[in-house]
């Protein structure tokens, strides 16, 4: 047999398979792109793209373009090395050719291949070709133009050097086949969000994508240096951030790396996004179990270490996920995608990747910066403290169902009228006092809800023992709206919600105690202005039979001078010690009385700078704590005044 006989009879052979192969994919379209509706379609650019993005990654290309040309068809160009256009010997054909024609062939010929390869599905450009109605691939090499052509997978025109040129590169053209696909019509903004994502997981990489559908033609290149750095920084664009670093982590073995950026914000919800090879992984797999593990391990151990997180105490998962946003970006060369939609990570190894990068990086990242950690810590005590409070209100309100007066706390005197809106709720530090309001009030509208019949030591008491112990659950079952992100303030059963307490320094720290309170849990009830402060007065004045009270020093001594009239008659001047003083009539007449009383509105600064003092209130050294009540005294006593 001569060589040429040879090469014909193995060219006839590979064309018989290529056929076979090609036919198969026209045949069962979805078994290669998951489906043929607009999914399936849009597939068809990310397995081209993919193949500009492995050059990408090997280091040999830095822009790619993608353009929707008039009529649907795609084009896709990158200036890397080019595809190569020499002869393989294996098949006798133009490695092009081979790509372009024999399923799987992407990135497995020439020098070395890829180390590390894009495509999720790998079926690569020859998919494609099937399912096209023409395509033509450019390729710019050697100081020449070479050219193939295809229609439905089948050669058209065989390669050939069309020009000649001085760059390098790989431009590609197809038309998605309408007998294929439910619908051809591309999408500007899946292919737009998509490739941005590409360009967020490879920093550096210059990504073009152009829309020339219509003479207005839109385009957009997106670069970005920072990587998924600037991932984690646009998904926090429209949010509140709370620490404006971001944080990234990165490391490497053998073939496999993983980076990882994060940031927090306000809110209560984990932005987790996690990539393989910069596929998604919506349901997550072994990078994103490492990442929840190490980060859970090391904000505890941190926060043990600098005594914020004290005793046996720890904040759970999902306390150090709230408000999280973060990207997780690994490439291997094996990866193994699980699960129904091939969308889970699952090879073990880059768990311990990623739990090694973490656990040094993290940890020595918190070290540099002790700000950012303290506000990640405190966010996530507080919804641990929130977790908490939410869990043993459900129990408790469990517990109570079923029992009279509607499951309310026996705390709770209620009012007879159900309407939220004409519904106020005292609340009442100190049993006497409570007596004397629940005596003293217009039982119609008006709800006394006792609250520490003996004082609690708040400046013992840590943060978590008072929303630890029950003190705070007849009040959340009393408001009946529920608490943190599930508060709903259309369940609320009072449209007034005064705080009455005395104007010393113990009830300065119930104050600052229920307004941190709802500031944390209950916001939209200081939002929509629902919270007052009651007025009491300071001063009993009294004149023989005549009695006055005064609400400050000043009407003291106007009340006084009045009292006295020109007689100089001796007036007795009473400091009220406190609302437990009070007897019913007098409470009724200078506090509740909606006629005479005065109401102070909480505003949603005054709850804010509660929180701040809570803050130092509760904080781990007693020496700022007793300085601040030194210093404050004066000011929380008139905090409401
Ligand atoms: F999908 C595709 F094949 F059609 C396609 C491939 C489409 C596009 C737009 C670009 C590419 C592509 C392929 N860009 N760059 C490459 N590079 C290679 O294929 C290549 C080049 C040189 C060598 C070498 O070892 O010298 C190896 C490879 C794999």
């Amino acid at each position: 047999m001569s060589d040429e006989t040879k090469v014909t009879q193995e060219y006839g052979g590979e064309q018989i398979q290529v056929l076979e192969g090609l036919e198969a994919v026209r045949k069962r379209p979805g078994m290669y792109i998951g489906s043929t509706s607009a999914s399936g379609l849009h597939h068809l650019v990310y397995e081209i793209v993919d193949n500009s993005i492995d050059e990408a990654l090997a280091g040999y290309c830095k822009h790619i373009t993608v353009t929707i040309n008039p009529g649907n068809s795609v084009t896709v160009t990158d200036d890397g090395r080019g595809i190569p256009v020499d002869i393989q010997p294996q098949t006798g054909k133009p490695a092009l050719e081979v790509v372009f024609t024999v399923l799987h062939a992407g990135g497995k010929f020439g020098g070395g291949g890829y180390k590390v390869s894009g495509g999720l599905h790998g079926v690569g450009a020859s998919v494609v070709n099937a399912l096209s109605e023409w395509l033509t691939a450019r390729v710019y090499k050697n100081g020449n133009i070479y050219e193939m052509k295809f229609a439905r997978g089948q050669i058209t025109q065989e390669m050939k050097i069309v020009g000649k040129t001085d760059k390098t590169g790989t431009e590609v053209t197809f038309q998605p086949d309408p007998e294929m696909f439910d619908e051809v019509i591309y999408s500007y903004e899946t292919l737009h969000e998509r490739m941005r994502e590409e360009a967020f997981l490879n920093a550096g990489l210059s990504i073009t994508i152009t829309d020339a559908r219509e003479e207005e033609v839109q385009t957009e290149t997106m670069c970005y240096e920072g990587g998924i750095r600037e991932f984690v920084e646009f998904t926090n664009k429209k949010k509140t951030v709370i620490h404006t670093d971001i944080i990234y982590m990165s490391g490497s073995k053998d073939d496999a790396s993983a980076e990882i950026a994060i940031q927090y914000n306000d809110n209560y919800n984990e932005t987790i996004q996690s990539f393989a090879n910069d596929v998604r992984t919506p349901e997550g797999g072994m990078h994103e179990t490492g990442f929840k593990t190490a980060l859970t391990r090391v904000l505890n151990a941190y926060g043990a270490k600098v005594g914020i997180i004290k005793g046996d105490d720890k904040v759970s998962g999902e306390d150090c996920r709230e408000g999280i946003s973060a990207v997780i970006s690994v490439k291997l060369t094996d990866a193994q995608f699980e699960g129904q939609t091939k969308a889970k990570l699952g090879n073990a190894y880059i768990r311990t990747l990623v739990e090694q990068i973490m656990g040094e990086q993290l940890a020595s990242y918190f070290e540099e910066h002790p700000a950012t950690a303290k506000v990640i810590l405190e966010k996530a005590m507080m919804a641990n403290r929130a977790r908490e409070a939410a869990r043993r209100t459900r129990d408790n309100a469990r517990r109570k169902t079923g029992l009279e007066s509607g499951g309310m706390p026996d705390k709770l005197q209620d009012c007879n009228e159900k309407d939220p809106a004409l519904c106020e709720l005292y609340i009442v530090e100190g049993d006497s006092a409570a007596g004397s309001a629940i005596q003293g009030r217009d039982s119609r509208f008006q709800a006394i809800l006792a609250m520490w019949g003996k004082m609690l030591n708040v400046e013992k008491a840590r943060a978590d023992k008072i929303y630890g112990n029950d003190k705070l659950s007849p009040l959340i079952i009393a408001l009946g709206g529920g608490i943190g992100e599930d508060f709903n303030l259309e369940k609320l059963r009072y449209h007034k919600i005064i705080i009455m307490s005395d104007a010393d320094v113990d009830g300065a720290h119930i104050r600052t105690l229920l307004l941190t309170f709802f500031f944390r849990y209950m916001r939209p009830l200081i939002e929509n202005g629902f919270v007052y402060s009651a007025v009491p007065p300071l001063y009993k004045l009294k004149r023989g039979k005549t009695e006055r009270v005064a609400y400050s020093d000043e009407e003291r001594d106007l009340v006084s001078a009045e009292l006295r009239g020109e007689t100089g008659a001796k007036v007795e001047i009473s400091r009220f010690k406190g609302l437990g003083e009070m007897d019913a009539v007098e409470l009724w007449d200078t506090t509740m009385d909606p006629e005479k009383r005065t109401l102070r509105r909480i505003t949603l600064e005054d709850a804010r700078k509660a929180d701040e003092i809570f803050t130092v209130l509760m904080g781990e050294q007693v020496e700022p704590r007793k300085e601040w009540i030194e210093r404050n005294a004066k000011y929380a006593i008139n905090i409401d005044i």
